[in-house]
């Protein structure tokens, strides 16, 4: 089957070169390299530009590699009507988990403030909570969110998720539905959002929801950038009744040189590393996809562009 690639990221040549090595039976072309665009049968595409399917006349399915899928279907190029398949991969799922318990504990722990203090030769012990009375409240109980709650339910957190649907996770508490989002903010001493970003979602960090954390919470955003109101969440910091921010994404990335998030001393900043795809294992999960489109097999972790993820 022809394949046609584009992946943007600073290690697209080691994407290429895995496809090409796990891919032997497939011919992958590499954007905007197409000889004969009419035979393309799948895409692989993170953001394309807009002419990308203009010539794809004899595409199948969409490949999206890596676990979002908002920056293609807000993308300016005309999407055809084929269906959309994103990673699920859970290397993935635990590399985010590995992040949001490095940033619970350190927060947990103060580990900061004996950084700070070891600046300063200072030896001063500071009591602290135990995991289970600290209440975390997971928005978005997919791939990521479900990783992440086990990972810290396993610490002795106290954990609760949500989802859009009723959903049963074995052993964590689970809510579900907008009527259940203020009251489980209201009893996360931390919180986390792993949602995609859906016009459901946009901005639904903001000055309301912000406004019934508990006093000192931190809040952990590693989804998308545009969940997040950051002028809301600079008044709350300010304010002095929010604990801390970790931030990941950021609706413009790389986050601008002058933003005020960088320098605020309560805003831990990443640069979207929170959960790096990994190559090989999103590369074998790519290549079960061809196989499957190639031999017309339904096809797994299906996008429902209704709803926007
Ligand atoms: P999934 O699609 O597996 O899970 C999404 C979850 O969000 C589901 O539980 C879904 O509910 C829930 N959800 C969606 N809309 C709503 C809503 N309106 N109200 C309540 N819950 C809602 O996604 P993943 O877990 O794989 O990924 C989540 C996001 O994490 C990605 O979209 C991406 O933006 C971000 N991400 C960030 C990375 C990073 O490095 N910073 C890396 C990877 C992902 P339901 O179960 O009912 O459908
Ligand atoms: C993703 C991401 O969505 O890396 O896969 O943010």
């Amino acid at each position: 089957m022809q394949v046609l690639a584009d992946f943007p990221w600073e290690n697209g040549a080691e994407w290429v070169d895995e496809l090409r090595r796990q891919a032997a039976a497939h011919r992958i072309h590499v954007w905007p390299d197409v000889p004969a665009p009419e035979r393309i049968e799948a895409a692989i595409v993170w953001t394309p530009s807009t002419d990308f399917f203009a010539a794809l006349t004899s595409l199948r399915a969409i490949i999206v590699p890596g676990a979002g899928v908002d920056q293609l279907l807000r993308s300016r190029a005309a999407l055809p009507d084929v269906p959309i398949v994103r990673l699920a991969d859970p290397v993935m799922a635990t590399r985010m988990a590995e992040y949001v318990l490095a940033m619970v504990l350190d927060h947990h722990r103060d580990f900061g403030r004996y950084r700070a203090q070891q600046g300063d030769a200072v030896w001063a012990r500071h009591f602290h909570a135990d995991a289970a009375d600290i209440r975390i409240g997971i928005l978005g109980m997919g791939v990521m969110g479900v990783a992440v709650a086990r990972h810290l339910q396993a610490i002795g957190y106290a954990v609760t998720g949500w989802s859009r649907s009723d959903k049963t996770v074995l052993g964590i508490d689970t809510v579900a539905g907008e009527a259940a989002l203020l009251p489980l903010i209201a009893r996360s001493d931390v919180l986390v959002c792993l949602l995609p970003l859906t016009e459901a979602t946009r901005g639904i960090l903001n000055l309301e929801t912000l406004g019934v954390l508990p006093e000192g919470a931190l809040l952990i955003n590693a989804a998308r950038g545009a969940h997040l109101v950051v002028p809301d969440l600079l008044a709350a910091l300010d304010q002095g009744k929010l604990g801390g921010a970790v931030l990941d994404v950021f609706e413009d990335e790389p986050l601008a040189k002058d933003s005020p998030l960088w320098r605020h001393p309560a805003v831990t900043v990443t640069p979207h590393i929170a959960s790096l795809s990994n190559p090989v294992t999103g590369v074998r999960q790519i290549v079960q996809a061809l196989d499957r489109i190639e031999a017309g097999e339904p096809l797994d972790h299906r996008v429902d562009p209704s709803a926007g993820y």
